[in-house]
């Protein structure tokens, strides 16, 4: 479109109506010329043009202070294309009309718009593009997911303002790979593949930047993991700058013979043009797809996956498990607390990188602290934790509303953690939506109505709840198996309580009859949960042993200490055996046990005093508090005087923030 309307000699004045560099205006001011211009693509060959609204949304039209125009542009630039479309349409050739939507000048994930404001933009835009007879909606030249996901948002709000289904509008979307191999942001084609796969898309493809021989790779990586349509629309080459004039290098033909390999392959289903393709670039494409046979598209395959705004990871880890960064959660980490409350959002994300230099596949993040802005705090560092840390979020929060700022502020695929029944169903429903809505995933804690034992204690609960569960939020909800992290819930086995007892051994049996019923769902659990109150040696153990008898019997996530992940064979024997013993409730039956471990006479035998034993002289502070979780002060001091160089980077980082570096050399 930019080409054509070049090749008009047109006034600013009149025809820009004193906007230059905003084209979408000639829909108000000149519908015969962008009539013109689309009546040359259908003669051309085309069986699709796209809309002259590239920047009618109302975030773009605001820099021409046409801000409240957007619906009424719209709807113009729809008409047109579609009178032009009916003109040309016969029954051997239908021609359809795209409503083009690009993405404006501002990026949410680099904080320049928020997630509402873009939502409601594109709402405005849509409204118009749908009242004014498009036959899909195309979101092209996408730089950023959380743009993507924001218009998809409007588009069926527009639906709803419209009162029209949802899936009346088929959905395009097209993303901007630049030469760096990977969006704007930076985030890869399989990030975003993972990323917008739960949404209502029709076609996922790729325009702009880059000329069709460039886009190759991309192609066959999308091709193999994304299994609805795919469309092509590339420049006509890399562009170069010659005497200050933008060339693209490639003639109709060039065009032609690159594209040629998409079609043989079959994995395209509609090839187009973007920057310095012409109307003749088209008659050599148009003609290119009536002669070539389309090839048989291999089977894609799809593997489950979460992602960051970078890459995507796989729920389930070869001869693994998904590892959970537990750290950064309000409520289990002192450390944390002790950020959030200064505010200190730098530090925080410092913590969550370690957590990744750990092993950390996915962070966990919760900030849930009473009398804070849940929401704001949650907005706050997810927008700084997307750009730095390369690891999928696990947004944990008892409030929707928190969970919300979160998504709102993730490009990746998430997962919510967590849904449950203990307030009724309205509730569990409210964030199966959200995951729904934001194309997230969703853990599922066992925990019902019952104001009695609430949180599921026997397998045979835990199993009855999950089934009720997974029930509802695929049937009613739509969500995938896939996408449903089950937590049949770690409880203390370190109280000495006879009710907690058989906490272990239920998690164990009852992960092991999830796993088995549905082996397409994920499991997790919050592993340290299962070692409360003992020595931190002591738990490190426990926690190791129980990690891996919950592994063995089908759980495929923990969110965990990554740091402090005890690898089987390092365990001396005695406390495995401990370890074992506890879990599995190994004392006299007539206590209330499975019966004694062997080898062992003793009816009075306690497998928690053995384990307490066992460690009663291992000392709190070498095992313990990791250096992290000190105060900086005291890391400082560690890291000069004991010359504990473990974090140093990120204390140096931490107080080079809090103190101005003069003070430091003369204080400290
Ligand atoms: N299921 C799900 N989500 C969860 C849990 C769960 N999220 C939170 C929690 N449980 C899992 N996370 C933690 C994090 C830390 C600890 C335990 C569970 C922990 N922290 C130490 C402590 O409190 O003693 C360390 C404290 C510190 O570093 O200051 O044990 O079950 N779905």
């Amino acid at each position: 479109m930019g080409t054509q309307t070049q090749g008009y000699d047109l006034d600013i004045e009149t025809d820009y109506m004193g906007c230059e560099n905003c084209p979408d205006v000639l829909c108000l001011s000149r519908p015969d010329v962008i009539e013109e211009i689309h009546r040359g693509y259908y003669e051309a060959g085309a069986d699709v043009v796209t809309t002259n609204t590239f920047g009618a949304a109302a975030h773009t039209l605001g820099e021409f202070d046409l801000y409240d125009r957007a619906e009424e542009l719209a709807h113009a630039g729809a008409q047109i294309a579609r009178r032009a479309a009916n003109s040309y349409s016969t029954s051997d050739k239908p021609r359809y009309v795209a409503g083009s939507l690009g993405p404006g000048t501002k990026l949410i994930t680099l904080g320049q718009i928020s997630f509402d404001a873009m939502r409601d933009s594109y709402a405005d835009a849509a409204r118009g593009l749908i009242t004014g007879g498009v036959d899909c909606v195309l979101l092209e030249t996408c730089q950023d997911l959380l743009q993507i996901k924001a218009a998809i948002a409007g588009i069926l709000q527009a639906c709803d303002q419209l009162n029209i289904p949802h899936d009346s509008v088929p959905i395009f979307v097209s993303v901007t790979i630049e030469q760096t191999g990977t969006m704007l942001v930076g985030s890869s084609i399989e990030a975003a593949i993972e990323a917008l796969r739960p949404l209502p898309i029709a076609s996922l493809g790729l325009n702009c930047a880059t000329g069709p021989v460039e886009m190759v790779n991309t192609v066959r990586t999308l091709a193999s993991r994304w299994d609805r349509h795919i469309t092509l629309m590339p420049n006509a080459g890399l562009p170069t700058l010659v005497e200050g004039k933008t060339i693209y290098p490639l003639t109709s033909q060039g065009f032609k013979d690159a594209m040629e390999l998409f079609l043989r392959e079959g994995l395209i289903n509609a090839v187009g043009g973007c920057c310095g393709t012409t109307p003749e670039h088209i008659v050599y494409l148009a003609d290119l797809v009536s002669k070539t046979e389309l090839g048989a598209r291999p089977e894609a395959k799809i593997i489950p996956s979460c992602s960051s705004l970078y890459s995507a990871v796989e729920y389930r880890q070869d001869a693994s498990f998904l590892i959970v960064g537990e750290r950064c959660n309000s409520s289990g980490s002192r450390a944390f607390k002790r950020l959030l409350e200064a505010e200190d959002w730098e530090g925080i994300c410092s913590l969550a990188k370690n957590q990744v230099k750990d092993g950390s596949h996915v962070l966990d993040i919760n900030v849930d602290v009473a009398g804070r802005d849940g929401p704001r705090d949650m907005h706050e560092v997810v927008s700084r934790l997307v750009q730095q840390a390369d690891a999928p979020l696990m947004l944990d929060s008892t409030s929707p509303e928190t969970i919300e700022a979160g998504l709102k502020a993730a490009g990746g695929k998430c997962i919510i953690n967590s849904a449950n029944f203990e307030d009724g169903e309205e509730k569990f429903d409210r964030f199966c939506k959200l995951a729904r809505d934001y194309g997230a995933a969703l853990v599922i804690g066992t925990i019902d109505e019952d104001p009695e034992q609430a949180m599921a204690r026997t397998a045979d609960r835990k199993f009855e709840i999950t089934k009720r569960a997974i029930e509802r939020a695929t049937q009613v909800h739509g969500l995938l198996v896939s996408d449903l992290f089950i937590d049949p819930l770690v409880l203390p086995i370190s109280t000495g309580l006879d009710s907690d007892r058989r906490s272990a051994h239920a998690l164990v049996e009852g992960t092991k009859r999830i796993s088995d019923a549905y082996p397409d769902a994920q499991l997790t659990c919050g592993l340290s949960n299962v070692s409360f109150g003992l020595k931190p040696v002591a738990r490190t153990i426990l926690n190791a042993v129980f990690l891996h008898e919950l592994v063995q019997n089908g759980m495929t996530s923990a969110i965990v200490h990554a740091s402090k992940i005890t690898p089987l064979n390092k365990i001396p024997e005695d406390q495995l055996r401990a370890a074992m013993s506890l879990i599995y409730d190994r004392r006299a039956q007539a206590n209330g046990g499975t019966g004694l471990p062997e080898g062992v006479t003793d009816e009075s035998f306690d497998p928690l005093d053995e384990l307490i034993e066992l460690f009663k002289d291992a000392t709190e502070e070498s095992n313990t508090t990791s250096i992290t979780d000190l105060p900086l002060e005291e890391r400082l001091q560690k890291h000069i005087i004991d010359g504990e160089n473990e974090h140093l980077q990120e204390s140096l980082d931490e107080a080079l923030r809090k103190y101005a570096p003069l003070e430091i050399i003369n204080d400290h």
